[in-house]
């Protein structure tokens, strides 16, 4: 059984802006790429599940949590949960996040631990250092989380799955290894969520100068659209 869990979210009476609560749109894309994949799941929405519950945050008055409480969440994972996967797209939360990972932990020696989400693609190597999680999916994790999980059932070399960073096998304190990372241009829409398509904008190829423009064009860098995208410009062409 995998278990995906959405943390409670921060509220802040501070400067530092927090909003919580958002829909943890990511976290729904693994959900259903999972689900596509035929592999069983069930997902604890940390914050969703107790949205009028807000209670005080341990480390600092200023701050409240919103959602369930740790107990909570580790009683809501089955017994048999041999993956859990947490999402932290804010590294705001990460102080959270790590803190519900060690509860987590403390109940669920043996499961295998993943993050997923911002925090942990901007810095993998940290997260696994300072925290009981195996693994990180770096950016996209849709098609990730699936080869990896297929690739963890089927007891193949994780060193073979892109777009993650994990614990080697020697030693848990050790960073991790950071895989290279997918391709963020997904080639098929095959997702059921989705219309979700992370496609990065084209650039735009410049135009041709109009004749008049092209009677002033000086070719350098401020002179017209097509010399300041064009490299290397040295005149008019
Ligand atoms: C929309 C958005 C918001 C929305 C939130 C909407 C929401 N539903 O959560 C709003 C406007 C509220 C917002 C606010 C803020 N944001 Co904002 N936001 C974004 C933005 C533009 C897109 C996020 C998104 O919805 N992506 C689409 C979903 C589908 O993708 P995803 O969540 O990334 O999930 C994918 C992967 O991360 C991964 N994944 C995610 N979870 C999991 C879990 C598991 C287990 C696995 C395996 C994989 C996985 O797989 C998912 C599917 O591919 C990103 C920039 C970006 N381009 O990503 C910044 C971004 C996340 N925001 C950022 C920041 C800094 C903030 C603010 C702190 C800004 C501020 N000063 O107020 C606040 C914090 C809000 C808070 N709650 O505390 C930073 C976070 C950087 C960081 N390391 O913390 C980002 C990356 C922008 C940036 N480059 O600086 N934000």
């Amino acid at each position: 059984m995998i278990t995906l869990i959405n943390p409670p979210g921060i509220k802040t009476f501070s400067g530092l802006q927090m909003h919580t609560p958002n829909p943890p749109l990511g976290l729904a894309y693994i959900a259903a790429a999972i689900k596509d994949a035929r592999l069983l799941y069930q997902v604890i929405g940390g914050t969703g599940e107790a949205l009028d519950v807000v209670r005080p945050y341990p480390d600092r008055d200023d701050f409240m949590i919103q959602g369930l409480s740790f107990d909570e969440i580790t009683a809501r994972i089955p017994p048999d949960a041999d993956v859990i996967g947490v999402a932290c797209m804010f590294s705001t939360l990460w102080p959270l996040v790590n803190k519900l990972a060690w509860a987590v932990r403390e109940k669920f020696l043996h499961a295998w631990m993943v993050l997923g989400g911002e925090h942990g693609t901007a810095v993998p190597e940290n997260v696994l250092k300072g925290s009981p999680f195996d693994a990180v999916v770096l950016g996209e994790g849709e098609d990730t989380v699936v080869e990896l999980l297929r690739a963890r059932r089927d007891g193949r070399s994780l060193a073979l799955v892109k777009g993650i960073a994990f614990r080697t096998a020697t030693g848990s304190s050790r960073p991790g290894s950071r895989r290279g990372r997918r391709t963020w241009l997904r080639s098929r829409s095959t997702t059921t969520a989705s219309s979700h398509r992370w496609t990065s904008t084209p650039r735009r190829r410049p135009r041709a100068p109009t004749p008049s423009a092209r009677a002033r064009c000086t070719g350098t860098s401020t002179c017209c659209r097509s010399c300041s995208t064009r490299s290397g410009s040295s005149g008019p062409s």
